[in-house]
């Protein structure tokens, strides 16, 4: 199993992660989208990262669904989603914000570095920054009513997405949110960057 894509993407980085706390052997090609355009066209015309390649050769994109085919295939059974549901709505919720922040996030930097600056679009660019805020906000209002279990083997795939969502956003659009805003959610990402698994995968 392969999976491609650079660590600086979190979509990369959470699947990575996850992988590894599972414990299954894969192989990481630092492959980007952006300065291995061809490389990566031949892996995967559509140029989305991550990538996964299963050992026949067939590829697999969106984190959620690789993460989803790789629990289903290869741990079925493990504690990364609750099985209760209740408990799986909300570790969903969390992951769903935490993928739209990235998405938002990402909006952001592809608005700065992709689009010449005489044409970026300020009421989009408006719209994205109250999108993000607004996932921003959501999250940590859950994480002040329930906590993440401060052990990353505990974290499933809520916990991971959490944290590396706010690592990326901190990290790379750093003038669109303010840490002092969002104390739980820097907490939380904080304490998760020192783990042995975040710390052996970092974002650049
Ligand atoms: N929803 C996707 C988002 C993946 C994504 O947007 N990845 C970026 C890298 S951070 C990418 O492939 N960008 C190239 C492009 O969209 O053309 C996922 O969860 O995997």
């Amino acid at each position: 199993m392969k999976l491609i894509g650079m660590l600086d993407s979190p979509f990369v980085r959470r699947v990575a992660i996850t992988l590894k706390l599972l414990g299954l052997e894969f192989e990481h090609q630092s492959v980007s989208v952006f300065r291995h355009w061809d490389a990566f066209r031949e892996i995967n015309p559509v140029v989305k990262a991550p990538t996964l390649i299963e050992d026949d050769g067939q590829t697999l994109m969106e984190s959620t669904l690789i993460l989803d085919y790789v629990l289903n295939a290869k741990k079925p059974g493990s504690s990364m989603l609750p099985a209760e549901p209740a408990q799986r709505f909300r570790a969903n919720r969390l992951i769903a914000l935490s993928l739209a922040i990235c998405e938002k996030a990402v909006q952001i930097v592809y608005e700065h570095n992709l689009r010449p600056a005489e044409k970026l679009h300020q009421p989009w660019m408006d719209r994205v920054h109250t999108q993000l805020h607004a996932a921003c906000a959501e999250l940590e209002h859950e994480l002040e009513s329930e906590p993440f279990a401060m052990d990353e083997r505990q974290f499933g795939l809520a916990g991971i997405t959490v944290a590396v969502a706010w690592n990326f956003t901190t990290a790379f659009v750093p003038d669109a949110v303010s840490v002092e805003k969002y104390p739980k959610l820097q907490a939380f990402s904080a304490f998760a960057e020192q783990q042995p698994t975040f710390v052996a995968t970092p974002a650049v």
